[in-house]
This record gives structure tokens, sequence and C-alpha cells, in this order.
């Protein structure tokens, strides 16, 4: 991989097309404030570029929708600091995938170390990080998958979707075993994630591969509620509306699950143990974690968003020319108010 002489060699050049544009922007194009601004934050990526001292990161992040994405940008940050020998650019495509081709296409005219991202859904990658691959540029993908060639990135670090969505129905099998209701039949509705991510591809799949094996478990209906409160509140108003009899709500993320609970008490039901209708839920946030414990969400399946450190490490490999794996799985658990509280106190987020 790079080491920090190529580096300086691309840094050179770079500079000089830089003089040339910072030369054209003196040109009246824009305002001098502006250009002086532009101009003082380019410098320092160059000065930086060019004395090789700090690893440059471009990272293109979905958004700020939900309060575990807030987390894991903060995870990266964290880890990828100056004092752990990075520079980061940041970019937040609020939630389209058009900014974050955009952002990535930026990373690569600056010619960044490194670009990393969360795909916002799995689809429509392949044209840029074709452009990433003939620059030379490594992609680490974080959290989400991209659906391209394999040697389109680098590496992914991220968690098992799939698998929580199969944790979801297993505890749900579980849980009406031991009510003795297995045999009833049961109406479930799904508050999905945006459409194509990875996440709710994983989430759905998952449950559904479980409850397929259950003739008495009836999906009545999925809609997505993009991951954010607002429309996990909306859909759930649609849901309740429409479906006279909902026993179980899969709501794949915290998010949505707050905006679900509000939905569904101000309809004059209550969820969790002793309700009306039980509740699962994904992420595990410390808000949620407290209505596990106070039992208004029956089970949240934890999806851990601290991944800066793993993509550090990934990082200081390559830059050792170490050899990395293509996929690095985080670790994650089952919250239940049985266990909920040894946890609790030590959720940062
Ligand atoms: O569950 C949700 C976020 O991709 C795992 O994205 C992530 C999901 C997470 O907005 O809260």
């Amino acid at each position: 991989m790079k080491g920090k002489q190529e580096r300086k060699k691309r840094a050179a050049a770079i500079t000089a097309l830089l003089v040339l544009a910072l030369a054209l922007s003196g040109c009246g194009v824009f305002h001098k404030e502006e250009a002086a601004q532009e101009g003082g934050k380019v410098d320092e990526r160059l000065r930086i570029q060019e004395s090789g001292e700090l690893t440059v990161v471009g990272f293109s992040q979905i958004g700020s929708e939900s309060v575990w994405r807030t987390a894991n940008t903060r995870s990266v940050e964290r880890a990828l600091s100056r004092e752990n020998g990075y520079f980061l650019l940041s970019d937040n495509a609020r939630q389209r995938q058009e900014n974050q081709i955009k952002a990535i296409r930026s990373y690569i005219s600056q010619r960044v170390d490194y670009i990393v991202f969360s795909p916002i859904m799995e689809e429509g990658w392949d044209t840029v990080l074709e452009e990433a691959k003939q620059a030379g540029i490594p992609v680490i993908l974080m959290d989400r998958m991209a659906d391209v060639d394999e040697s389109l990135y680098t590496t992914w670090v991220g968690t098992d979707m799939t698998k929580e969505g199969e944790n979801a129905a297993r505890w749900l099998e579980d849980y009406l075993k031991r009510k003795g209701r297995e045999e009833e039949s049961v109406n479930i509705v799904i508050l999905q994630g945006t459409p194509g991510s990875s996440s709710e591809l994983g989430r759905t799949k998952g449950f559904e591969d479980v409850a397929a094996a259950h003739p008495n478990w009836n999906i009545l209906d999925k809609r997505t509620g993009d991951f954010t409160t607002a429309k996990g509140k909306e859909v759930m108003q649609q849901f309740l509306r429409r479906y006279q009899d909902i026993d179980v709500v899969v709501s794949q993320n915290d998010d949505m699950t707050f905006g679900a609970i509000e939905a569904i008490e101000e309809a004059g039901m209550r969820t969790g143990a002793g309700g009306d209708i039980i509740m699962i839920s994904f992420d595990a946030v410390k808000n949620a974690l407290e209505m596990v414990q106070s039992g208004k969400i029956d089970v949240d399946i934890e999806c851990n968003p601290e991944q800066g450190a793993y993509i550090d490490d990934v990082i200081g490999k390559l830059e050792r020319g170490e050899k990395v794996e293509k996929a690095y799985v985080v670790e994650e658990k089952v919250f239940t108010r049985e266990n909920v509280g040894e946890y609790l106190d030590s959720r940062s987020y």
C-alpha cells in the first residue's frame, strides 16, 4: 500500500494543481473572504499531505437520522483524530445517495489516502468506486454494505444484520413458547428502515426466514419509516388505523420504536410486558435500553455503532503493508429485562 514517500510525491503534484486552482479562484470568481477561508483549509490539507505527517481520510457519513448514527459518527471522529495521526475530512450526506457520491468524488479529487464510507443503500456504487480504484485510493466500507465487485473495496467493517433479524425472531419464538402461545395465531407488522439499505434488507430477511417456519405468524404489513422517529410514528399510525389486532411490532431501529410507542399510547394501548402489543426493537441505544428496563420494549437487538477503532486498526495494518481481512464483523448482544441492568450504566450513547 501507500507509504509516506509515495504520498509526498503525489502531494507535490497536487500542490502544483492547487496553486493553479487558487490562482484562478482569485480572478474574481469567489468573494475574497470565502476564497481566503477555503484557501486556508486547502492550505492546511496541502501542508499535511506534503509533509506526510498525518494520514488523510475522507469520511462520507449517511446522515444524522438516528441516535445510533450520531454515535457511529462520534466513534469514527474519536478514532481518526489528530492525536492518533489522522487528518479527517467529513461529510454528512443528509440521507441522500447523490450527496455521498459527490463527497466521494471530491475526496478522490483531493487525493486523500483513504476513503471511509457507509453506503446508504446497497445499489448504485459501481461507477464512483471504480473511479476511486482508478485513482488508487483504498475504500473502507463501514456499517452497511455496497453491492459491488469485491475488487472495488479493500475491506468492510460492520455488523451481521441478517443475524440481528434472526435473533429478533428467535426471541419471539422463545417468548411465545414460554407464554404457551406458540400455537396461537400472531399478527405482526414490520417498521422497516431505509429501503434497500443493508440494515433493512438484512433485518427483514433474517426475521422472515425464521417466520417462514411458523404458519401461525401472519406478517400483516411492512412499510418503511426510514429509520426516523417522525416517520416511525406516522407509519405506526397508519398500521393502527388499518389493522385492528396487531400483536407484535418489529421496528428495525430504536428511533422508529420511539415514534411507534407514541402512536400506540396515543391510541390508548400499551406496549411491552403486560401490555397489548409486543415491541421488538434494534440498535440498543441508552434511551431504548431504559425502556427495556421499564418494560415498554420487550427486546432490543443490539447493533454496535462503535466501529471507529476497527477502522483505525485496519488503516494501521494497511499503512504497515500488512494484509487485512475482507470483512470484520462487530460483536453484539440481545437485551431483555433480565440482562439489561448490567449494561445500562456503561452505555454512553
Ligand atoms: O440501525 C439505524 C441507522 O445501518 C445499522 O442505520 C445501521 C442503521 C441503524 O440509522 O439506527
